[in-house]
């Protein structure tokens, strides 16, 4: 079974618990937990993981590479905005990754607008609240070959 990686940067793992009115009132479980069915539907086997350490986030975006997954869903948080090395990272792999954000960047502070992760990926989700990562594994089914 092809296998994705659902991956989830810095502070992600407080979803649901703070600040509902920018990111709902859903948890990280609550979104591992669709990404997977949502997976299981199409045949893909979704592995999760979510970290608040850049160093982390790169060593999983490799070992998905080096594992041979079929495709990545990304959403780097405030890493998004100026990690050089995550982007490094991305642009290192030959898999599709899909970057995710939940809340819409562009609506929001100006440091928000922009990704210098976004040029080195797959395509960008953003604004749609958690469906994004459903959307995003819609894309990357798209793709399969
Ligand atoms: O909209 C997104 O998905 C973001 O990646 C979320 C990041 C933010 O830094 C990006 O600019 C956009 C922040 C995640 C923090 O998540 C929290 C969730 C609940 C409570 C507090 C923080």
């Amino acid at each position: 079974m092809k296998k994705i990686l659902l991956l989830n940067g810095p502070n992600l793992n407080l979803l649901g618990k703070r600040e509902p009115g920018i990111y709902g009132e859903k948890t990280l479980k609550d979104v591992e937990e669709n990404v997977t069915s949502l997976g299981m539907t199409l045949g893909f086997e979704v592995r999760c993981n979510q970290s608040n350490h850049e160093g982390e986030i790169i060593d999983q975006i490799h070992e998905a590479f080096f594992s041979g997954y079929h495709g990545i869903i990304l959403n780097p948080g405030a890493y998004t905005h100026y990690s050089y090395a995550i982007r490094d990272a991305v642009a290192g792999i030959t898999i599709p990754v899909i970057e995710v954000h939940i809340s819409n960047i562009h609506a929001r502070e100006e440091f928000r607008h922009k990704s210098v992760i976004a040029p080195v990926t797959a395509g960008q989700i953003v604004g749609f609240g958690i469906k994004g990562y459903e959307l995003a594994l819609l894309a990357l089914n798209m793709e399969r070959g």
